[in-house]
């Protein structure tokens, strides 16, 4: 049986060089709190490389979501400048394992926000919104895992892209999306999966991240989480998101 560092490394390894790995729950029983605790080691190295924590994203957040994976809790993650992906940029496939991209609602805090917090207390904390996505590239093989699993896997982060920022102030609870892959739709949904309201996800991000002894800083990053069922991505494609109000964020694959 591997240490809790050595699955750290393991992922690691893995992610910095977009393979998979077996899941560690065919290994050993463990659980989410060593999850976290391995989320952490393997975030560390990533750290020691130079990478800078730029926020977090929450996972799971919706039901598509927790369908799509067979996992139904909320997890969080870490975000790191080398996972930002230039608005209308190209990300290069042979980087990853199995990556599949989803639509995402970003916010930017102006303000610390840890802890216990209401829904005002958490918006009195953002800056602005922006429509984003996420490109999510579980390290497992076949893109399959427990809850321990995906939240030692810093929850399948692989990269993001943010849109312009936008008014915080207005109504983003029910907000249509649309996302498209060479102008054809391949999920559409609204704001209103992610928990009901996305101000939600941030809600329960201040309150997971505070466990662990981390806080939302001014200038971070949060990623509400995916509130569509998330698709492949292949060499060729050009994916877009609009949302209702926000505008759009695109990219284009590349091999
Ligand atoms: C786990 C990460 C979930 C989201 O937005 O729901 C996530 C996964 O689906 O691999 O990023
Ligand atoms: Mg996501």
């Amino acid at each position: 049986m591997k240490s809790l560092n050595e699955y750290a490394a393991l992922l690691d390894a893995a992610a910095a060089e977009g393979r998979e790995v077996p899941q560690i729950s065919n290994d050993r029983a463990f659980t989410v709190e060593e999850g976290y605790a391995i989320q952490a080691m393997s975030m560390a190295r990533r750290y020691a490389r130079g990478e800078k924590r730029v926020g977090v994203k929450m996972g799971l957040t919706s039901r598509a979501k927790m369908l799509q994976v067979g996992v139904d809790e909320v997890v969080w993650g870490r975000l790191t400048d080398a996972m930002r992906v230039e608005e209308g940029g190209r990300v290069s496939l042979s980087r990853y394992a199995h990556p599949r991209v989803e639509p995402e609602l970003a916010f930017l805090m102006k303000a610390p926000l840890a802890g216990e917090v209401s829904n005002v207390e958490a918006m009195a904390a953002v800056a602005a919104i922006a429509p984003a996505m996420e490109i999510i590239d579980s390290r497992y093989q076949n893109f399959k895992f427990t809850l321990p699993d995906v939240v030692a896997d810093n929850s399948s982060s692989s990269g993001f892209v943010v849109g312009s920022w936008c008014d915080p102030t207005m109504d983003f609870s029910n907000l249509g999306l649309i996302m498209d892959v060479d102008g054809r739709p391949v999920q559409t949904g609204s704001t209103a999966a992610i928990l009901g309201h996305p101000v939600r996800s941030l809600v329960a991000a201040a309150r997971m991240l505070a466990r662990w002894g981390e806080t939302l800083k001014p200038g971070d990053i949060v990623l509400a989480g995916g509130a569509t069922a998330a698709h492949p991505l292949a060499v060729g494609m050009q994916i877009r998101t609009e949302f209702q109000g926000l505008g759009s964020v695109s990219f284009s694959v590349g091999e």
